[in-house]
């Protein structure tokens, strides 16, 4: 049988000796789930041939970059979910509301090992590598959030799409594979440690409550596994003829999921694969190439938070550019209030801030149009960016990163040269009407 957890997802961080412990400690932080990942059953491979029990941890800090009511709420719902399925399978889960490097390193004195599953961005990557300083333990990181593991994938920034897909397409057969669920050799329940109580801690959190919650009761596995079970029985085969539409309902809305880590990629691309039929193959272009874009992107270049970032030929054309003559010029505040003279690009902007979402294909228009209606290409791409990661409930994830630096011309080739724009891909009002009913998505945003 193949291996379900092949070592190329396993990267020792340390080379301290084994230690004798009371249990192993998996410090839960990207992949915020009880089922599919590959952190937690190695984990609990490790506590069964260790005969020691397992203890998962996870540590929840109020300061993550523009993170708000909106995200901690999300989360919140999916981490009850969480504790509640370890107690089931027998794991104790603490959760603390601390820094994570001191309270990993806290909890490690009393641990055999310490296992963590793979972050891909600067401030959670910089967790790792402060602690990895003060733990005197065995650690080992488990990469479980994407398909093919991103150094697997390639081993440097990837141009585009085209690409990366033929290395990524060559590792699915060995990468695409189920994940057996373990049973608990020896229970942790019985272990007590101080923790916060999830229901009472959110607000006790510093954070910004302005922006509020999408909805109560969508977060977690269970809404996720509930909401990809109708989209495959439902949408899958449409996807292809309307996934672009933003006047229909055709998405299968995993990406606030993904974000958190509450489901697996690899369980949804299983489970689209075993419906099989008409849109398998444009789901998974999106969900494996173009998401696994976009983490090769963030994970490789440093600049990813800024106009910095964009290809030699992006940057010179804006910049010869930067002086154009602008039609309109808006201040971050218009924007955010979405008081431009297109109702097409306020209705974008009103979607993301009711609903924490902005269908995929206005998500372009919305950011070309920042660009073209700001004084700069730098001030435009640093708003797009405030205010993706304000109001998306996917805010600060790859795709976020990648989808701004795409209507700035990453990822993308250059095209006929035209005011303001230079040669980065142009769009207008026109195309969304030649498109689809672009109306009808003004008027189902009217109604939110
Ligand atoms: N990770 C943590 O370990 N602790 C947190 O308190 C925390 C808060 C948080 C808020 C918003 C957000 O978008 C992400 C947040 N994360 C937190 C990170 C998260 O666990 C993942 O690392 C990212 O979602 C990966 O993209």
């Amino acid at each position: 049988m193949k291996q379900d957890i092949p070592e190329e997802r396993l990267k020792p961080l340390n080379d301290e000796d084994p230690k004798d412990g009371d249990f192993v400690l998996y410090w839960m932080q990207r992949a915020q789930r009880a089922e599919y990942n590959h952190a937690l059953e190695h984990a609990i491979d490790r506590g069964n041939e260790l005969d020691i029990p397992v203890v998962v941890l996870f540590c929840l800090v109020d300061n993550f970059k523009n993170a708000n009511l909106r995200h901690y709420h999300f989360m919140l719902e999916g981490l009850r979910e969480v504790e509640t399925v370890l107690r089931e399978r027998g794991i104790e889960m603490v959760v603390r509301y601390s820094e994570p490097v001191g309270c990993v390193a806290e909890l490690s004195d009393e641990a055999s090992e310490v296992i963590v599953d793979k972050p891909y961005l600067p401030q959670t990557r910089g967790w790792r590598t402060e602690l990895m300083d003060k733990l005197d333990v065995p650690s080992v990181e488990v990469e479980t959030d994407l398909v093919v593991p991103v150094e697997e994938a390639s081993s440097k920034e990837e141009y585009a799409a085209r690409t990366i897909r033929p290395k990524i397409n060559k590792q699915l057969e060995k990468y695409l594979i189920p994940l057996k669920e373990r049973e608990v050799k020896h229970p942790s329940l019985d272990l007590s440690f101080d923790k916060i109580d999830l229901d009472k801690i959110l607000s006790r959190l510093d954070i910004d409550n302005s922006v509020e919650p999408v909805a109560q009761g969508i977060g977690g596995t269970e809404n996720a596994k509930k909401q990809l079970q109708y989209f495959i029985e439902n949408k899958l085969i449409d996807y292809p003829d309307c996934s672009n539409d933003p006047s229909k309902d055709c998405l299968s809305n995993m990406s606030p999921y993904l974000h958190f880590g509450q489901i697996s990629p690899i369980y949804i691309a299983l489970k689209v694969k075993e419906k099989g039929g008409y849109g398998v193959d444009e789901y998974l272009e999106q969900l494996i190439i173009r998401r696994e874009l976009a983490f090769n992107f963030v994970y490789y270049n440093s600049e990813h938070d800024n106009i910095n970032c964009l290809p030699e030929w992006a940057s010179e054309t804006l910049e010869q550019h930067m002086e154009d003559e602008r039609e309109y010029v808006y201040s971050r505040k218009e924007f955010e209030e979405g008081k431009t003279h297109d109702d097409y690009w306020n209705a974008a902007q009103k979607e993301m801030l009711k609903t924490g979402k902005m269908h995929g294909y206005m998500r372009m228009y919305w950011g070309k149009k920042m660009l073209e209606w700001s004084e700069r290409p730098e001030e435009a791409y640093k708003t797009a960016l405030y205010l993706n990661n304000k109001y998306e409930l996917d805010g600060r994830d790859p795709n976020g990163y990648a989808g701004v630096a795409w209507c700035f011309g990453k990822h993308d080739q250059a095209w006929k040269e035209r005011n303001i724009y230079g040669k980065v891909r142009y769009m207008n009002a026109n195309g969304l009407k030649r498109k689809f009913d672009i109306e009808e998505y003004v008027e189902k945003v009217a109604a939110l």
